[in-house]
């Protein structure tokens, strides 16, 4: 099964839409194998955004990101990337599809609520950023014939 990286960033946990975040994903069959509560460091937020460093907002994407705390995520199903990044919508949410999470909870590029890696690679990487491999929780859930075709 494929791993993603997500987060509900500090807006989501600030407008108490964090139940509402997972539970569209519980609801669509992925399961989820890590969690932990935080308030990201600066360091932590350079990493993670490394690859934006040269963009004109990336300044505000740190200040952003470090204002409040986050739920930092990792969950798990088949090509659980881009049904993952499908159900958060597109990256500026006047454009996510509706019945996305951006759409449905958001207006602005700098307040659209989730990260969900791009790829492969970049969730492989995310999740080694953000958790410690025995943070990775390894469990078996008893529905799962009845939503993966096993
Ligand atoms: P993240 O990484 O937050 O899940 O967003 P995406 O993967 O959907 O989009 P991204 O990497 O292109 O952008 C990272 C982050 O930067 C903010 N952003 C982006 C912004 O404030 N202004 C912009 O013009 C863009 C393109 C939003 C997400």
């Amino acid at each position: 099964m494929q791993r993603t990286f997500v987060m509900i960033k500090p807006d989501g946990v600030q407008r108490g839409l964090v139940g509402r975040i997972i539970t569209r994903l519980e609801e669509r069959g992925l399961k989820m194998v890590a969690a932990k509560f935080l308030w990201v460091s600066q360091e932590l937020a350079e990493l993670h955004y490394a690859i934006h460093k040269n963009q004109p907002f990336y300044n505000n994407l740190i200040k952003y990101i470090t204002s409040s705390p986050v739920l930092a995520m990792v969950w798990e199903g088949p090509e659980a990337v881009a049904a993952v990044r499908q159900t958060m919508g597109a990256t500026r949410p006047r454009e996510a599809a509706p019945g996305s999470v951006r759409h449905d909870f958001g207006l602005d590029v700098g307040r659209n609520l989730t990260h969900a890696s791009d790829s492969v690679e970049n969730a492989e990487a995310e999740i080694r950023l953000w958790f410690k491999p025995e943070e990775i929780v390894s469990w078996q859930r008893d529905i799962d014939r009845w939503t993966f075709e096993m």
